[in-house]
């Protein structure tokens, strides 16, 4: 009986000419670990992945895919659903990163040791075109496939940047396998220090979940930052020797990993931020400064809990925050919801651009000496062949 429905379904989608519903997960794989049952998110984007097959179907037609392809795609999971191995691919990569010779101009930055610091540099320095209403996003999405793009070409990397769904994180982020702090997990919290006792976030206090010292377990334990600060959020943060921040200023990495923060990006609120913005600057506004909501004490926006989630420095420190490999795993979090939510009307809100502080097509994204290529900023709008097919990834 099931066998003639199957047939009898897959017949009349074959007729109406729609792609059969699961079709995608031919193309790309899906690996789960189970222990996080999907949320609204993550079933929306299942869901969304059919439009996002129609999409491609259209965009290879028009010869407009840059050689993208589903197939080719690169996949960016959650940290808890890759395998062991892939795990230690990603952390042998990154602390290859801390090894690896700068390429940041010595003069300007005396402080940088490390191919990895040279991120930091650049975000220290170049803060305002990466945050301005038009850069926020395809800027950070460029910085992010610059950082992965390192790790691949230049330390062996075969895998993609993992991302971390803010969700998972919402009950006991201290002993989840991104933040436990064993062999493979990207570090785990602070030591406790009393001196830390929370931050002021709009008008309301984060407070301290009992960490806030040096990370001593896992394996950046040993990694300096050395660049910065640039604006701490903690107290006793170092001030760097030279005016500007460039400095050499090695410190440990400190971290308060906190459970309650990423109550303000449950996937209940990344789902409304997605289902409810009719347009992007509705989607920026709401992402970065929700509506004033005193029924909710966690209203401080989903891009700043994102941040605070393991806070710290250099990793609070809005300044030189990619100091910390977290910042690669949040901002990869907020391209996937970026993603999403584009990925719902794709004619329409690929190329939609945020005019909440005036417009430009003409706008270029220079990284530097993070990546060569300076590229028109509607080419990091378009992660499934944007830029001559360089951006060509999917969220799982
Ligand atoms: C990662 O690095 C460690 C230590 O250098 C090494 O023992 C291990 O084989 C590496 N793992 C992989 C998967 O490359
Ligand atoms: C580290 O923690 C993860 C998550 O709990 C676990 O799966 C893994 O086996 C642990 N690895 C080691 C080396 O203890
Ligand atoms: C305000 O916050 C409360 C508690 O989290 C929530 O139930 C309610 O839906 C929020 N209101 C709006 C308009 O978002
Ligand atoms: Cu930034």
């Amino acid at each position: 009986m099931r066998s003639i429905w199957g047939a009898f379904v897959l017949l009349s989608s074959l007729l109406a000419g729609v792609v059969a519903q699961d079709d995608w997960r031919t193309k790309v794989k899906v690996q789960r670990n189970g222990f996080y049952p999907l949320d609204v998110v993550d079933k929306l984007e299942e869901a969304t992945m059919t439009k996002v097959e129609a999409y491609m179907a259209k965009k290879i037609a028009a010869g407009k895919n840059n050689g993208c392809t589903l197939e080719n795609a690169g996949v960016r999971r959650e940290w808890g659903d890759m395998t062991i191995e892939q795990r230690t691919d990603f952390i042998n990569a990154t602390l290859c990163l801390m090894n690896a010779p700068p390429k940041a101009p010595k003069d300007q930055f005396p402080g940088v040791r490390s191919r990895y610091h040279d991120f930091m540099a650049y975000h220290m320095t170049n803060a305002g075109n990466l945050h301005d209403t038009i850069g926020l996003f395809p800027a950070h999405k460029y910085f992010v496939l610059a950082y992965e793009t390192a790790l691949r070409n230049e330390c062996g990397y075969k895998g993609y940047h993992p991302y971390m769904n803010y969700d998972r994180y919402t009950k006991d982020a201290k002993n989840s396998a991104l933040f436990n702090g064993n062999a493979t997990s990207m570090g785990g919290n602070g030591e406790p220090d009393p001196r830390y006792t929370g931050l002021r976030m709009g008008s309301a206090t984060i407070k301290s979940a009992g960490g806030g010292g040096c990370v001593t377990e896992g394996p950046f334990k040993d990694y300096m930052a050395t660049v910065g600060p640039g604006s701490p959020v903690m107290n006793n943060v170092p001030k760097n020797p030279v005016a500007g921040g460039g400095g050499y200023n090695p410190r440990c990495m400190r971290r308060d990993v906190n459970s309650e923060v990423a109550l303000g990006a449950t996937a209940d609120k990344s789902y409304n931020l997605i289902t409810m913005s009719k347009d992007i600057n509705t989607f920026y506004n709401t992402l970065l400064t929700p509506p004033v909501n005193r029924s909710d004490p966690y209203n401080w926006g989903i891009h700043n809990s994102g941040h605070y989630i393991s806070g710290g420095d250099p990793g609070g420190d809005p300044m030189v925050s990619p100091g910390d490999p977290i910042f690669y795993f949040h901002h990869a979090m907020l391209d996937r919801l970026w993603w999403i939510w584009q990925m719902q009307e794709p004619d329409t809100r690929v190329n939609a651009q945020v005019t909440l502080g005036g417009t430009s097509t003409s706008r270029k994204i220079d990284l530097k000496w993070l990546i060569g290529d300076v590229i028109p900023v509607l080419e990091a709008h378009d992660g499934l062949g944007g830029h001559g097919g360089a951006f060509c990834h999917v969220y799982v």
